[in-house]
């Protein structure tokens, strides 16, 4: 069997790897020559632990390899990106390309399946966008479970959390949904290959509003905490003490407030939600702008940090602690402390010093006379405003009496 994986990013990447640590034959296809030359060197573009190795295995045995242009296979997954366009709407149109580029090689008996995460009704366009380029061979019906058709279509989406990839692709049930039950049944005799836990079966829609869901879900109960956050702040609590003491009830499980929300899947996810049923999703889009309006808070707490000093901008030294969307990662995508940085540089203060142990370069964006990559050390005894904005392990192990005298906003309660 050969199977497929189009798009090698955080997830097909791994997925491919994982499938030729298995002994399948793996045909990695990506439209950026960079990536293939890399890994075709056996080497990685992106950060996972783990992933290197499994990669140059893999590229050694030759179950893997990557090219630019689909070739015939088994089964084709598709694992490319699906971001918000503009207005907040999903932006389908990797999705389409890949169907346009896998149809000319399918062959009857092909399986074909969408892990990027959707809208719903995305698994039955990317069916109708094949079909549009073959008219030989049939493709399945969605509700039609009478017809066999030439080529099956499921959707199976992805749920790992970055950092723990590789582990999480082979311990996380899986939730597989058919434009047919029969193409349902045919994606799961593939993931039974890799997966050791259970593989769910339903119907496309349905998988692709439970992934929604899942980040939904996430993105709601965090948007609670951070409510939580602004109305302690105003009453004069500590909202880390208050969440601690309300998780003791059995039935209550808040979780943690911080700067916001960031990462490409649970601040984006949301929206397609809202694009499809917006009168409908009053909740998920609150709790979206609750998130996404958090920044400011601190914007405005950094301000009255400034007026308790009773000193110009100018005078005053201010530090950000992370810059990464999440703890001990260096990834940056859509991350609310980047957000918050580039605001503080336009504050004009007199030097905004930068604590990221993740990353070695000054993200661009960034760039300017005053600001500087700095050690922890050194900025925290340099500063006079402390913004703790990721909670990185480093960060945790400080003296709290180096912290005496200074302004401190602590976004994530690591010193709480
Ligand atoms: N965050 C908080 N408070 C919390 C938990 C998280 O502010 O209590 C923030 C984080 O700091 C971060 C953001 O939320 O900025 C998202 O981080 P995360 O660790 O919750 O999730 P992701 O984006 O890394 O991965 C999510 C996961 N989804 C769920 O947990 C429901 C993962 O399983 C999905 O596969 C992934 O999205 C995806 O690809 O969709």
């Amino acid at each position: 069997m050969i199977v497929s994986v189009i798009g090698l990013g955080y997830i097909g990447l791994p997925t491919a790897a994982v499938l030729a640590s298995n002994e399948i034959k793996v045909i990695g296809v990506d439209v950026n020559q960079q990536t293939i030359d890399t890994i075709n060197s056996g080497r990685i573009h992106i950060i996972e632990p783990g992933l290197d190795v499994l990669v140059s295995e893999a590229l050694k045995k030759g179950y893997l390899k990557a090219v630019i242009k689909p070739q015939k296979a088994d089964v084709f997954m598709i694992a490319v990106p699906t971001p918000l366009g503009n207005g907040n709407k999903p932006d389908l149109s990797f999705v389409k390309s890949a169907a346009k580029a896998i149809a000319p090689v399918l062959e009857k008996g092909n399986l074909v399946i969408l892990e990027s995460t959707s809208p719903v009704g995305t698994t039955e366009k990317l069916t109708m966008w094949m079909r549009d380029e073959r008219s030989d061979i049939s493709f399945p019906e969605f509700g039609n479970n009478n017809f066999l058709a030439d080529i099956a279509v499921a959707h199976c989406p992805e749920r790992v959390l970055p950092g723990k990839v590789l582990r999480e692709l082979i311990e996380n049930n899986r939730i597989i949904g058919g434009i047919s039950d029969n193409c349902a049944r045919q994606a799961k005799d593939l993931y039974k290959i890799f997966v050791h836990a259970d593989c769910l079966l339903t119907d496309s829609r349905t998988a692709e509003l439970c992934k929604l869901v899942e980040n939904s879900f996430r993105d709601v109960n965090i948007a609670f905490a951070n409510e939580l956050s602004l109305i302690s702040d105003k009453l004069g609590v500590n909202v880390w003490n208050l969440i601690k003491l309300a998780n003791q009830h059995p039935r209550v499980n808040i979780l943690q407030p911080g700067p916001g929300v960031g990462g490409h899947c649970i601040a984006v996810d949301p929206w397609f939600i809202s694009d499809s049923a917006p009168n409908e999703s009053k909740l998920i889009q609150t709790a979206r702008l609750v998130n996404d309006n958090k920044p400011n808070f601190v914007i405005d707490k950094i301000n009255k940090s400034v007026k308790a000093i009773g000193k110009n901008r100018s005078d005053i030294k201010i530090v950000c602690l992370g810059l990464s969307f999440k703890p001990d990662i260096d990834d940056l995508r859509e991350s609310p402390a980047l957000e918050i940085a580039l605001k503080i540089r336009l504050m004009g203060f007199s030097e905004l010093m930068l604590v990221e142990p993740n990353i070695s370069n000054i993200p661009s964006e960034l760039k300017h006379e005053s600001v500087c990559l700095s050690s922890f050390e050194k900025a925290i005894k340099a500063s006079d405003i402390v913004v703790l904005l990721v909670d990185h392990t480093p960060f945790k192990s400080i003296d709290l009496n180096e912290l005496s005298g200074k302004q401190i906003i602590d976004t994530r309660g690591t010193w709480s």
